[in-house]
């Protein structure tokens, strides 16, 4: 059995950035919130009333038991089984309570990677936050690592922090010395950065600080540690030429040179992971980093082989307004009798992939690490759609489970082109060996039966975007009460 330090950190009390350290027998955690904004009393009820404060608002060291090499050995897939290389490496999973992190967390754990979880749960806190909920229900990250121990055996490390505080992540650094970092640990949401003043700072603060801390805690405590950086196919924008990976040669006034692919993001969550790929580029040349950064296009769907085993084991699944991206969110609208929300003329296109090529293009990259200095870009998504392809799909699956499926054009709430030209290469991981899931009939039909099975668990009033980019201000925005 796993053993559990915890230090309870009473968020009632809690100024803005405050650092706990407290020492129980052989785990230690350190930790320090850095919050954008107060906590209001309707955050705190909900807190108080689910236990969130006890249960997930807690500093927890998860110390790893030895394994049980008999279900190991029977749940490890052929492929990476006689891979003893793979088996011993350490994967520290910044953001592993996340969307993408929890699937990637569970996916190397089965391949025979040693991981930990860092996570400091503020997901789980935008959630009480804004009144919004995932259309699946998820456990506590704790139970949820107790039941992966209990099926398969192994263990999964856990870091409850936040990584802008550098004592922190030195702390998990030093103990779980990591050979590679996969690092979601983010603001992920173009529409919250995009809420109010106090949001754009704590998505730039939390995402750059929180990167550049990772950078200097490889150059210090795991400098041969290879970086596996989540960034966004949203850093080039939409250009009207070809996007490359990550770099394009130009030839300018007869010289020619090759150089970082021009960014145009718009969001400042998109920003921020702009800023992001330049700290990591600058550190890879000036420190010897080596890093790969991987421009994830959208990521649809919630099953991997991992989530699948138990319901404690689900993902989460956001459809709101705020956190939903838009394949997820036209399923769960169809599945409940809302028309799709086709954002302005719906010819905005963009790089889309399924969650089980997430897991798939993370194990490949640290499969085959960058070199030492060297920073890397994948284009990370499989195919390209327009929102309009994607309702005209929704639809047409929709139809045939019997469901009446309507679209409405709502108002733009972002700044964006509405029809351009769009095409990304996204070759570097196929010729890795990505065998991509393509969005197919079958798998938008048991995406759609999912969204049904927990139609009863939707917020209806969450679906409208309530975000706009053109009326952000400095005055402190409350979602819900819009
Ligand atoms: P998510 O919000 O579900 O997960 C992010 C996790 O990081 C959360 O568990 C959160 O608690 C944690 N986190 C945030 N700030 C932290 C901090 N300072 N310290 C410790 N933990 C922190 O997001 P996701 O959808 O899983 O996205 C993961 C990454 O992939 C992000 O970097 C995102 O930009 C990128 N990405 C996501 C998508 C997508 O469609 N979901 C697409 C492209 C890129
Ligand atoms: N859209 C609609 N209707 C909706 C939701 C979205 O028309 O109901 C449109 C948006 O206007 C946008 C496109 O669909 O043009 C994609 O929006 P999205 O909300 O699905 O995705 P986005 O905001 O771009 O962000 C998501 C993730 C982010 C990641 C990004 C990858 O939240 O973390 O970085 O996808 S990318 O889009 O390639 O930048």
């Amino acid at each position: 059995m796993a053993h559990f330090a915890i230090a309870h950190c009473n968020m009632n009390s809690f100024p803005a950035t405050k650092t706990f350290v407290r020492s129980t027998g052989s785990c230690s955690a350190i930790c320090r919130y850095s919050l954008p904004f107060q906590i209001d009393s309707c955050s705190r009820k909900i807190l108080r009333s689910r236990k969130v404060r006890q249960q997930n608002l807690s500093i927890v060291r998860a110390t790893a038991a030895p394994m049980n090499q008999e279900v190991e050995k029977s749940l490890l897939s052929g492929s990476l089984q006689s891979d003893p290389f793979s088996k011993s490496k350490k994967v520290m999973i910044i953001g592993g309570d996340g969307y993408c992190g929890w699937a990637t967390a569970l996916h190397l754990s089965n391949k025979g990677y040693e991981v930990a979880i860092v996570d400091n749960l503020v997901r789980r806190l935008f959630d009480h936050q804004l009144g919004i909920d995932s259309l699946t229900p998820i456990s506590s990250i704790q139970n949820r690592i107790q039941r992966w121990k209990s099926i398969t055996g192994k263990n999964i490390q856990l870091y409850i922090g936040d990584i802008c505080e550098f004592e922190f992540l030195a702390e998990a650094f030093k103990a779980f010395e990591p050979e590679s970092v996969v690092h979601f640990g983010e603001q992920r949401s173009a529409p919250y950065s995009m809420i109010d003043r106090s949001r754009a700072v704590y998505t730039q603060h939390n995402n750059v600080i929180g990167t550049l801390n990772v950078l200097f805690a490889i150059k210090e405590f795991s400098p041969e540690c290879h970086l596996v950086k989540l960034g966004t196919m949203g850093e080039y924008g939409t250009p009207n030429i070809d996007i490359e990976e990550g770099y394009i040669t130009i030839t300018h006034n007869g010289r020619t040179d090759t150089l970082p692919y021009p960014k145009q993001a718009s969001s400042f969550y998109h920003l921020s992971k702009v800023h992001d790929s330049h700290n990591i580029a600058f550190t890879c040349k000036a420190w010897g980093i080596q890093a790969t950064d991987l421009n994830q296009g959208v990521v649809y769907g919630v099953r991997t082989d991992e989530t699948e085993m138990h319901e404690e084991l689900y993902n989460r699944f956001d459809y709101d307004g705020v956190f939903g991206t838009a394949l997820n969110r036209f399923c769960v609208q169809a599945a409940v009798g809302h028309p799709l929300t086709v954002y302005g003329k719906g010819g905005q296109t963009r790089g889309y992939l399924d969650i089980r090529d997430t897991v798939q293009c993370v194990e490949l990259a640290i499969a085959n690490p960058a070199k030492q200095g060297e920073f890397r870009v994948f284009n990370q998504f499989t195919e390209q759609f327009s929102v309009n392809d994607l309702a005209n799909l929704v639809t047409t699956v929709g139809k045939k489970l019997g469901l009446d499926v309507q679209t409405m054009n709502v108002p733009n709430p972002r700044v964006e082109a509405e029809e351009h030209y769009y095409n990304a290469k996204h070759t570097k991981l196929i010729e890795l060996g990505l065998q991509p899931h393509l969005l197919s009939d079958s798998l938008l039909d048991s995406l759609l039966n999912f969204a049904i099975k927990y139609k009863d668990r939707v917020d209806t009033t969450q679906i409208m975007p309530t975000v706009s980019w053109k009326k952000i201000g400095v005055k402190p925005q409350s979602v819900t009460s819009r």
